[in-house]
């Protein structure tokens, strides 16, 4: 994945535990450059190797960190430079998530090592919908949990999520019921 998503990790631990903490999670993931280049595509196994050494170095389950990762990670991005690019996914969570995967080729255009995931929302109803996840990358369905958490603050927007179909169990892909409410 390109190194801006392992500098958004990098940048969560750091504020919620300390540059201390985030060297010796940096060495127990045995990456050994000292800072990640944004624009860089890295093996998939770097980002990984951090959320297990970040969970074992904390105490933390896996998955809850890639929950307040998914989270951070539209707070980081905005303030990181691509504001304006989140900018045209809209300004309400469900058009930004029919606009997700146009927002993917987008970047994919000028990166050509993205290998985005794909997401559609059937069942659109008024505060309400459904949502397909498919990646080719296995585990990462609790990012998405905090992803859409991320974007209801950014919307201010109260957002509940529940997954209603999981790969790991023999379902074709991921699918969460989002019921979503703009706060007044
Ligand atoms: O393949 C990739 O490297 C990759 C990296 C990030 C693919 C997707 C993403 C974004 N995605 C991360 C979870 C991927 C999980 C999976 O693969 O199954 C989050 C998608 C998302 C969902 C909800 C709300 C917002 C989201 O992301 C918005 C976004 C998407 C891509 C970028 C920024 C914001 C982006 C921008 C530039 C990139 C890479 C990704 O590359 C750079 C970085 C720095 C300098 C130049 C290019």
């Amino acid at each position: 994945m390109y190194g801006l998503v392992n500098k958004a990790i990098e940048d969560l631990v750091r504020r919620n535990h300390g540059d201390e903490a985030w060297e010796r999670i940096r060495r127990r993931a045995g990456a050994e450059d000292s800072v990640f280049i944004g624009m860089r595509a890295y093996p998939d196994k770097v980002t990984y190797d951090l959320v297990a050494a970040a969970s074992a170095e904390l105490g933390v389950d896996a998955d809850a960190l890639l929950e307040d990762f998914g989270e951070h990670w539209v707070l980081y991005t905005a303030a990181e430079g691509y504001g304006e690019l989140l900018a045209l996914g809209g300004s309400s969570l469900r058009e930004f998530l029919l606009h997700l995967d146009e927002l993917h080729t987008r970047v994919g255009l000028t990166f050509p090592e993205l290998r985005p995931p794909s997401f559609h929302c059937t069942d659109l109803q008024e505060g309400s919908l459904r949502l397909h996840y498919q990646s080719e990358r296995p585990g990462l369905a609790p990012m998405v949990v905090g992803l859409l958490r991320g974007l209801g603050r950014r919307f201010d927007t109260d957002v509940d999520v529940r997954r209603v179909a999981r790969r790991e169990d023999g379902a074709p892909h991921d699918e969460f019921l989002v019921e979503y409410r703009t706060r007044p």
